[in-house]
């Protein structure tokens, strides 16, 4: 049986994008399925106990969570690496993952929040500290773990991007120049632009049977 890879993503979720970028750079033969948040494929509700996006579905079986997922495909396609083969540097991948999941996605969740300034106005000091301390991390090496790409940059790109792109108030990436650098060897590529972003189905009603079965 040939392997069979569905991805249920939405464009742009920053952990949907994580598991894309792998995808891609892993050059892995997949379709996907756009989700609407909160208003979730058949497939999803009932399979998903809490649905979400990414979830990939790999011949019938079904894996949550971003970060494993990608785990999961290195050990599929082992080639190029992107998880170091010692256990410090699986560790300092670790570190990175919470470090984002848990500090830089609360702080820009609270500089995007629209409904109180000053609590936007905090989240955007935190966020910008956290660029601070990013950008002194990259400028020893390029990347965050050692000497090239890894899951530990995959997993942070997207969310810088999502900072780069708030348009109230913003903070110029270009203050942080090894950020900015890092951030650019990944969204300026073709893979990224044209597949990672651009290769999408739209949105079909949860009507739609092609969609529905995926
Ligand atoms: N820890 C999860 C987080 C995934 C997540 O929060 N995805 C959001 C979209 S960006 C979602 O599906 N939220 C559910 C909802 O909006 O109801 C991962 O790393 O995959």
């Amino acid at each position: 049986m040939s392997d069979h890879f569905v991805l249920h993503s939405y464009r742009r979720c920053p952990f949907a994008m994580r598991v894309r970028i792998v995808l891609e750079l892993k050059k892995v033969d997949y379709s996907i399925v756009e989700e609407r948040l909160g208003d979730w494929t058949d497939f999803l509700v009932q399979n998903v106990e809490n649905p979400q996006v990414p979830i990939l579905v790999h011949n019938g079986r079904i894996l949550a969570e971003s970060n494993d997922i990608n785990l999961y495909l290195e050990k599929l396609f082992p080639e190029p690496a992107l998880f170091p083969k010692d256990r410090e540097g699986q560790e300092r991948v670790r570190l990175w993952w919470d470090w984002c999941d848990h500090l830089l996605k609360p702080s820009i969740d609270q500089f995007k929040y629209r409904d109180d300034k000053r609590f936007s106005q905090e989240g955007r000091v935190k966020v910008f500290r956290l660029l601070g301390r990013l950008n002194g991390e990259l400028e020893s090496s390029g990347y965050l773990c050692g000497a090239g790409l890894t899951l530990a940059d995959i997993a942070v790109i997207p969310f810088v991007r999502q900072i780069s792109r708030v348009k109230v108030n913003p903070i110029d990436i270009q203050d942080f120049l090894w950020v900015k650098i890092w951030l650019s060897q990944v969204l300026d590529e073709d893979f990224f632009k044209d597949q990672v972003m651009k290769r999408y189905p739209f949105a079909k009603s949860k009507t739609s049977k092609k969609y529905a079965n995926n």
